[in-house]
C-alpha cells in the first residue's frame, strides 16, 4: 500500500507532522517586570524562604525526590508528599503557615487577569541548573476555570507547552527573566514542562539558577 490514494499515507508518514497551534488563553508578556521590579521580587522571595525553607519534595507512591525545589506563598501552599499531590496550610518541614502573598504580585494577579478573587497559594520553584520538571498537567485546583500567572527570575529555561493530551504535538519556547504568562481558558488545561535551565543567561541571581512564581486559585475544600 504505497502512493495515492491509499488514504493512509498522512497518518503513516513520519515527515508529516500535525502542527502546533497556541492554545487560547496562553499569554506571554516578555520583560513584564524592568530590572528593578526584578530585584525587589527576588529580595520578596528571599525573606519569604529564610522562613519557609525551599524543601525537595517527592513523587506520590515513589517517593523519588524532584530536581526543583519549593517552597509557597500562602494561606495555602502547594505540596507533594508519598501519599499524592495537595495544598495545605502548613510548611511540611517546619509546620508553620506560609508567608503571604506580597502585594506587587497581587497587583500582577489583578494587572492581567480579570479573576475576581485573588490566589490563595502561589508556588515558588527553583531550578539550578541540572533542574529540569517533566511534562504535567496542573489538576490539583478545584477552581480549573481560573486563571494561572507565572513569572520567571534568574537564567532562561527552556519551556515546553502541549495540548490537552500528553501526545499532542509540542512547542518550544525561552522564557527570560523577568517574563510573566498567564494560562487561562483551554491553555490552562495543556501539558508543559521545563526542558532545560540555561546556565549564566542572566545577573539576576548571584549563584545563577531561576526561580518561577505561579499564582493559583484553589477553590472549595482544601
Ligand atoms: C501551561 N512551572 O509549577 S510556569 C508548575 O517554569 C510549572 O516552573 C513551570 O509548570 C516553571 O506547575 C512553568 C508556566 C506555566 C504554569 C502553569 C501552566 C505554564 C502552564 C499550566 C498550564 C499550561
Ligand atoms: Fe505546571
Amino acid at each position: 500500500m504505497t502512493g495515492i490514494g491509499t488514504g493512509s499515507i498522512h497518518s503513516h508518514n513520519p515527515f508529516m507532522r500535525s502542527e502546533f497551534q497556541f492554545p487560547s488563553g496562553f499569554l506571554l508578556l516578555p520583560e513584564y517586570f524592568s530590572r528593578q521590579a526584578q530585584e525587589n521580587l527576588l529580595h520578596l522571595v528571599r525573606k519569604a524562604v529564610q522562613s519557609a525553607p525551599l524543601y525537595r519534595p517527592v513523587m506520590p507512591r515513589t517517593g523519588k525526590p524532584l530536581s526543583v525545589r519549593m517552597s509557597n506563598f500562602g494561606p495555602l501552599g502547594w505540596i507533594t508528599s508519598k501519599e499524592g499531590y495537595r495544598y495545605g496550610l502548613h510548611h511540611p518541614v517546619t509546620n508553620k503557615p506560609w508567608p503571604p502573598l506580597p502585594a506587587c504580585l497581587a497587583a500582577l494577579w489583578q494587572d492581567v487577569t480579570n479573576w475576581p478573587d485573588l490566589p490563595e497559594a502561589c508556588l515558588i520553584n527553583y531550578y539550578d541548573e541540572k533542574a529540569r520538571l517533566g511534562l504535567h498537567v496542573d489538576a490539583d485546583e478545584n477552581a480549573a476555570k481560573a486563571p494561572i500567572v507565572s513569572v520567571s527570575l534568574g537564567d532562561q529555561a527552556l519551556f515546553r507547552l502541549g495540548g490537552p493530551r500528553r501526545n499532542d504535538p509540542t512547542r518550544s519556547l525561552r522564557l527570560s527573566s523577568g517574563d510573566v504568562v498567564v494560562l487561562g481558558g483551554a491553555a490552562r488545561h495543556c501539558y508543559h514542562g521545563v526542558d532545560r535551565i540555561y546556565p549564566n543567561t542572566s545577573t539576576l541571581l548571584p549563584k545563577g539558577g531561576r526561580i518561577n512564581l505561579t499564582m493559583r486559585v484553589v477553590g472549595r475544600n482544601t
